[in-house]
């Protein structure tokens, strides 16, 4: 039975949303509470409910059963929000500074409650806008590094780890990823969408058999190794921010998989302001370096004083796991830049240039330079070659 007295889902209102949050005793009970959905998400409906005169406010999200940015006749498990929300609290203990507080779960309404975040931006709106938010680099690898340590068998133990493992598991959501990203971009699939003008380049890109294979490699590295706990949809979009604060939200694809997915979609939705942003370009070279110097100290440190793994612990197997992750992040990243080109979901950072040619020019720089990452991944061996290699294609 949910609190809202009734033991069968139905999507929120504004209305029914305020008298849940009256429920929840987090506003007193004569407060006078405002309401406003302000989901423009894929997936979920987001109700911002505001008490003014207590200057007091909360978020409160649903999942839809079915995904929004394709309708009803794409059906998506409610599951997703207790997912999303154990995954809060999972890595709200282990970096509690960038991740919003849950107050409150509903699994039959798959409702979460948590800490409005409205102080701060979506990382790509305030990006696009001319935001660099000088912290937001530090603290994302700062993030990376504890959640995908602490969640690995050497930070959590074998035995944890497979009961998270377990608690973890989500099919439906890891299907969209692997269709949407390590699939149908490469080849005529019906949910791609690209512009006829870049119809050439994907033509190419469709009968490019040494990318595909690279694909598939990756595919598998995403289906079998299950590593960490990964947020599993971390872009821009997912982060909030402003030039202080950082938090990532929305781990509603977290499942245990490899660590070079997450770092690939925050390298991958940083250099879209690397291809589109030419004033700060420099500034967002430095994020992507920063992500990963921050990540890889944080990382070392906690392998070095917290590992559970007495054979695990030594130099050149802390060296063989960061190569592995770097080769996978930057393959991770070449499929998230081509799949936001021509596949169902693209990001603003592309999609909002006005002039077309420019437009066209910056979406065949990301798919180039997807190809490249894809296929090279395992021969760039130092972050200063991926750098140079970005900065060759971008310029
Ligand atoms: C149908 S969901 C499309 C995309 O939105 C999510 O945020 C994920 O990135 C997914 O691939
Ligand atoms: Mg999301």
């Amino acid at each position: 039975m949910s609190i809202l007295n009734q033991s069968t889902y139905h999507p929120l209102t504004e209305t029914t949303a305020i008298e849940l949050a009256l429920n929840l005793s987090i506003f007193s009970e004569d407060a006078e509470l405002s309401c406003k959905e302000i989901g423009d998400g894929n997936l979920n409906l987001v109700f911002h409910v505001i008490d003014t005169q207590a200057g007091k406010s909360i978020i409160i999200k649903q999942a839809l059963p079915y995904a929004k940015v394709v309708g009803e006749s794409w059906p998506l498990t409610l599951n997703r929000a207790k997912i999303e929300a154990d995954a809060l609290k999972t890595f709200g203990r282990i970096a509690p500074d960038f991740v919003p507080e849950v107050y409150y779960t509903d699994d039959v309404l798959a409702v979460t409650v948590m800490e409005d975040l409205s102080h701060l931006l979506i990382a790509r709106t305030g990006f696009i806008n001319g935001e660099t938010y000088p912290l937001i680099s530090t603290h994302v690898g700062e993030y990376l590094a504890k959640t995908l340590f602490y969640t690995s068998d050497y930070g959590l133990g074998p035995g944890r780890k497979k009961e998270q493992v377990q608690q973890f598991i989500n099919p439906e959501l890891c299907k969209i990823t692997e269709d949407l990203i390590l699939t149908d971009p490469y080849y005529d699939a019906e949910t791609n969408e690209f512009e006829e003008g870049l119809r050439p380049i994907v033509v190419d890109l469709w009968r490019d058999e040494e990318l595909k294979f690279h694909v598939n490699v990756l595919k598998k590295t995403f289906l079998t190794d299950a590593e960490v706990l990964l947020h599993g949809d971390l872009h821009t979009g997912s982060i909030f921010a402003n030039n202080s604060e950082t938090k990532v939200i929305d781990p509603e694809f977290a499942f245990y998989g490899p660590a070079g997915f997450d770092i690939g979609q925050v390298f991958a939705n940083l250099l879209f302001q690397v291809i589109v942003n030419n004033k700060k370009r420099d500034l967002f070279v430095e994020h992507i370096e920063t992500v990963w110097d921050v990540f890889k100290n944080t990382f070392t440190i906690l392998w070095e004083t917290e590992n559970k793994e007495v054979l695990a612990q030594s130099a050149s197997f802390l060296s063989y796991n960061l190569s592995k992750f770097f080769a996978d992040a930057l393959g991770f990243a070449g499929c998230e830049l081509i799949r936001r080109t021509i596949g169902l979901a693209h990001v603003a950072d592309l999609d909002g240039i006005k002039d077309e040619q420019t437009r066209l020019a910056a979406k065949r720089k990301s798919l180039e330079l997807g190809g490249i990452l894809i296929k090279q991944r395992k021969n760039i061996k130092e972050l200063g070659e991926f750098i140079e290699i970005v900065k060759e294609k971008i310029n």
